[in-house]
């Protein structure tokens, strides 16, 4: 039988995201295969790990789970990453799963809604790698000039984001390619997106590029890709953070991963929005969201904001309220199998 290994990275305040993405893995994964979990624990307590398991074996009874503990130590002397280096766990892989030769790593903020086992049959003895581009303009502008000034090569079309990394831990091991990301990242304190560009570095030109559907940024969900079956990367947009920028919204996409959360812990959309935020931040931030997807108020915001001459806070409402319409969304949550009783749809019709 087919055996997927799967390695996540999480501190006690993401078990929360760890739950999410690995209970979506095991719900849309074929069930005649057999899942293995590593979880890279960086201080997440037992309880929490026994509800994982129990809840993952709900959905996919064939799951194995092998607990490995990781803390910032091992990270000593890296940049640190938005505060934290649990970012750079996924580089001790190689070390930590010395008998294994694949490994599909994923970050906590996911949500899969496509069969995993497609994914760990694109195996390549070729290459070191697989992963999905980035495409994000923004990041690539940035890295393309960071990798000049360095010497390094880059290469927009074929620039992954780490998000998502299928390694093939074999080749990682044999070519020594952590030793080589350590010192890159020892050696260069500016860098930008630190576990992510140096992985880009180590694996230039022996890596395989496969369809984006792997990982879809939130800002580019469509109703066409959930039906298709993607994988959503909650990047910038954590759905239990609370963003207190005036100007940020609540997206369908945010909505979307609390249903599921609300669905594998059994309470209500409404509980698992309220549990990581507060009530007025919820009605702001998704009254905003539905104001501004109103088009003649659309168009009296945005012809005020460039009479005032703020044409760059347009741009952000445009690009963040850019996601998913919610009523389209419905289409995905009815084919989950939820209890009448604990249907989280129900907090909002
Ligand atoms: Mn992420």
């Amino acid at each position: 039988m087919m055996c997927v290994e799967i390695a996540m990275a999480a501190n006690g305040p993401y078990f929360c995201g760890m739950l999410v993405t690995a209970c979506s893995i095991a719900k849309y994964a074929r069930q005649d295969c057999r899942l293995s979990f590593n979880i890279l624990d960086g201080g997440i307590s037992d309880a929490d790990i026994a509800f994982l398991e129990k809840r993952v074996r709900d959905y996919h009874p064939n799951s194995a789970f092998n607990r490995l503990s990781v803390n910032d130590e091992m990270f000593k002397g890296y940049p640190a990453w938005h505060g934290n280096k649990m970012a750079y766990a996924r580089l001790l892989l190689p070390a930590a799963l010395p008998d294994k030769d694949w490994c599909i790593y994923c970050d906590v903020d996911f949500l899969w809604l496509r069969d995993i086992c497609e994914l760990w049959e694109a195996r390549n003895d070729e290459v070191v790698f697989i992963g999905t581009a980035d495409g994000n303009v923004d990041t690539l502008a940035r890295e393309a000039q960071w990798f000049s000034k360095k010497g390094f090569p880059f290469d927009s079309e074929s620039y992954f984001c780490s998000g998502l990394c299928y390694f093939n831990l074999k080749a990682f091991r044999e070519q020594k390619l952590i030793a080589r990301c350590v010192e890159i990242l020892v050696s260069n304190p500016d860098i930008q997106f630190p576990d992510q560009a140096v992985l880009n570095i180590v694996t230039f030109g022996k890596r395989e590029i496969v369809s984006r559907n792997w990982q879809r940024f939130t800002y580019e969900l469509t109703q066409g890709l959930l039906d298709e079956g993607c994988v959503v990367h909650h990047a910038g947009e954590i759905p239990w953070h609370r963003y207190p920028c005036w100007i940020s919204v609540m997206s369908d996409a945010v909505l979307l991963w609390h249903r599921f959360n609300a669905e594998v812990r059994g309470i209500s959309l409404w509980r698992s929005l309220r549990t990581y935020h507060a009530l007025g931040g919820i009605l702001y931030h998704r009254g905003l969201c539905w104001l501004l997807r109103t088009p003649g108020i659309r168009q009296i915001v945005k012809f005020g904001l460039f009479a005032v001459r703020k044409p760059g806070v347009w741009a952000v409402f445009e690009f963040r309220s850019r996601r998913l319409d919610w009523r389209d969304s419905a289409g995905i949550s009815q084919e989950m199998p939820v209890d009448a009783k604990t249907d989280p749809a129900s907090a909002f019709r």
